[in-house]
């Protein structure tokens, strides 16, 4: 039992920036890692000042009683406490006094009870102090001559990590493979300590085996996993609820341990801890089913996983009174008083009259309530399915909303729309009545938050669906606060392009030139390319719709020639990278026999465009094709249709931001294929 609880590390470390959790959640975290086969907790809290600030500050005799007591009942949960001091802000690690007072604080804490340590250097500058500089080679060295000198003193304890500064692949320079640090780590580091491990990033999307195999080589070791995944301390907009997933499960006989940094709400964490188990015995139980050694795995399917969790975290959500008070009480009730003071009717047997208002009743909370929670509030990465569906929605019914054509499809769909988004609100309102306020509470910014993104989209979609005359506060230009959500770091977020950080980074951090020239003959190979390419990216490869070659599709392959003058490119420092080109010859009976009439009067241009999926800055699509629409009106022409498969996302943004161009809808044309063309007053309505 021993044995294997000291061969695989799995549980939780508190190890966010916040809030502490208190020592009540703590011991309610015990009991549920022992329920749940987790057998590790590491005690790294960024903001106990006595564990990173002031590292070197001892604890009092009322700190020194409640640590006790917390070690203790790890111990009797069979969970291994595994302490962790931040020393990095501050420490002069040449200074003999340092080391000495490291081992004070480390000696404190041993005397109570605690038997396995670790030493974090996460998150701090990386240039040493000059008396640090002349005394060691690197940082590293610094590092590891601290971390192995501890260890020695406390007689090498079974259990002891360490936490390099570059903890994961992007910190690593020039890479993980070639990282002086991480090379010194592994050459020096006592071969017994452990070295924690985020990923390839500090909140991983994936953590595939090759890149564990990839560190372990470096470092000398199976490194044990902090996993981020779960983590919300870097965003106030967002817990995460999504099943543990992408760490595929043949990674546990590569790794030391893995340990979840989870959410900041201790309550939110049910999911997250849950699923790590059924991860984590997703191993083992292959192990003890054919007794064999070498057959390993259970499945472990992230959304059965889920389905299990929130189905025993459904039933917590009616506990009344806690055991054990994970739910810490104030102002010293006892637990008793505390139950006693849960809703009080004043008149407990009113029953209203027939004309009287209906008694409130609190409906219970369901099981799809918290699929729906879950799912919108996933994983840092990724939406849950109907999050997902309801912003796609959402995307559909703002690009066809054109007031000439508010269809059957639209207003089914908005409807639809608005059902999704009055599911939110109901589940708002059972989780508002709920028996267990602690879990509630962790809850309720976040619940308040989607609940009013939600309403704010619904409103919106029934204003472009003409159905709400706008009442006098949505007319206002005075708006209430909730109408400019999210403060200063709000404004500042609008201010940036597409609201975002990735976005800024990716289009502005190496701004890109863009050269639009003419088409030449020679150019019809780099055209091709561009379109095969975009074709496997977006459609998931050639063959043409439902086996029909289209005109776009001649045109970018060659077998029909753009007219003079109507053909443009698009090039960056690396190539070509875009194209768009047109077809003004009306009397082509190319495209006579494929289309109905309804689309080719006026005898509209056919014109075709694809960028490389790299060019991110649609505006210069946006150019591209007004270069060409110029072009065309220069020969006379006046209407222009273009052809796209329904995947061609990015193509139909551009068109639709555009304006000037609208979605036909057409009988007996493949199902997936849209055409859009420029409204010209002859044609609006025609189709639509
Ligand atoms: F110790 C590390 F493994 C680690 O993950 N450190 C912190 C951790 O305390 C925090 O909870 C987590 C998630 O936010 O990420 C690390 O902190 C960072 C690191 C960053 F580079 C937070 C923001 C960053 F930009």
């Amino acid at each position: 039992m021993i044995e294997q609880k000291m061969s695989f590390l799995s549980g939780v470390v508190e190890g966010f920036y916040g809030r502490p959790w208190t020592m009540e959640q703590r011991r309610e975290l015990f009991r549920r890692e022992q329920k749940w086969g987790l057998n590790a907790y590491l005690y790294a809290p960024k903001d106990d000042l006595k564990h990173r600030m002031y590292w070197r500050d001892l604890y009092t005799p009322q700190e020194a009683g409640e640590l006790q007591n917390l070690i203790a009942s790890a111990e009797e949960h069979h969970v291994e406490f595994i302490y962790a001091i931040s020393p990095g802000l501050d420490i002069t690690f040449s200074n003999p006094r340092e080391m000495a007072t490291l081992k004070r604080k480390i000696d404190q804490v041993w005397e109570f009870g605690c038997r396995s340590f670790a030493v974090l250097f996460d998150d701090i500058e990386s240039e040493m102090c000059p008396a640090d500089k002349d005394a060691f080679s690197s940082l590293a060295s610094a590092q590891v001559h601290m971390t192995n000198e501890l260890y020695e003193h406390l007689k090498k304890p079974k259990i002891f990590l360490f936490c390099p500064t570059d903890y994961c692949g992007t910190f690593c320079t020039p890479s993980v493979a070639q990282s002086p640090y991480l090379l010194t780590v592994g050459e020096k580091l006592y071969p017994e300590i452990d070295v924690l491990w985020t990923g390839p990033k500090v909140v991983s999307k994936v953590i595939s085996v090759e890149s564990i195999e990839e560190v372990t080589h470096v470092i000398k070791r199976a490194p044990v996993i902090w996993d981020n995944i779960h983590a919300n301390d870097y965003d106030p907009q967002r817990m995460m609820l999504g099943p543990f997933k992408d760490r595929p499960v043949e990674l546990i006989p590569k790794i030391r341990g893995i340990l979840t940094n989870p959410n900041c709400e201790f309550e939110l964490n049910f999911v997250a801890i849950h699923t790590l188990a059924t991860w984590c015995q997703s191993y083992c139980h292959g192990k003890a089913i054919t007794g064999g050694k070498n057959t390993f795995f259970k499945d472990y399917i992230p959304h059965e996983a889920l389905q299990l969790a929130l189905s025993e975290w459904l039933v917590e959500f009616s506990v009344h009174d806690p055991p054990g008070g994970s739910r810490s009480l104030q102002g010293g009730q006892s637990k008793r008083e505390y139950s006693e003071e849960v809703p009080m009717q004043t008149d407990a047997f009113y029953v209203p009259g027939p004309r009287e208002k209906f008694l409130f009743t609190a409906e219970p909370l369901t099981l799809d309530d918290l699929i729906l929670l879950s799912d919108l509030f996933y994983l840092p990465y990724q939406h849950g399915p109907t999050a997902l569906n309801m912003l796609q929605e959402l995307h559909w019914l703002k690009c066809n909303s054109n007031p000439m054509r508010k269809d059957t499809e639209w207003c089914a769909r908005a409807e639809q729309f608005d059902k999704m988004c009055e599911a939110v609100v109901q589940m708002f309102n059972r989780l508002s009545n709920v028996s267990n306020r602690q879990i509630l509470y962790d809850l309720y910014n976040y619940i308040c938050d989607i609940k009013s993104g939600v309403t704010m989209a619904r409103d919106f979609v029934k204003t472009i669906g003409g159905q709400t005359t706008l009442s006098a506060q949505q007319k206002n230009d005075d708006p209430e606060p909730w109408g400019f959500r999210g403060g200063l770091s709000g404004e500042f977020q609008r201010m940036l392009p597409n609201h975002g950080y990735k976005d800024v980074f990716y289009q502005y951090s190496r701004p890109t030139a863009y050269i639009i020239r003419p088409y030449t003959q020679s150019d019809q190979s780099a055209v091709q390319q561009i379109f095969q390419e975009v074709m496997c990216e977006e459609t998931h490869g050639f063959p043409a719709t439902k086996g029909a070659m289209l005109l776009s599709d001649r045109l970018a392959c060659g077998q029909l020639c753009p007219s003079p003058n109507c053909a443009f490119l698009m090039e960056d420092e690396s190539g070509v990278c875009g194209y768009a080109l047109g077809l003004s010859d009306d009397k082509s009976t190319a495209f006579k026999g494929q289309y109905p009439e309804s689309l080719l009067c006026d005898n509209p241009s056919v014109i075709t465009m694809q960028i490389l999926p790299k060019v991110s800055d649609l505006s210069v699509a946006k150019r591209l094709i007004e270069c060409l629409l110029s072009a065309l009106r220069t020969t006379g022409c006046k209407a222009f249709f273009c052809e796209l498969r329904e995947r061609e996302k990015r193509m139909l943004d551009v068109l639709t931001q555009m304006g000037s161009f609208r979605k036909m809808t057409m009988e007996g044309l493949p199902d997936d294929l849209i055409i859009m063309r420029t409204a010209e007053q002859n044609v609006v309505g025609v189709g639509c």
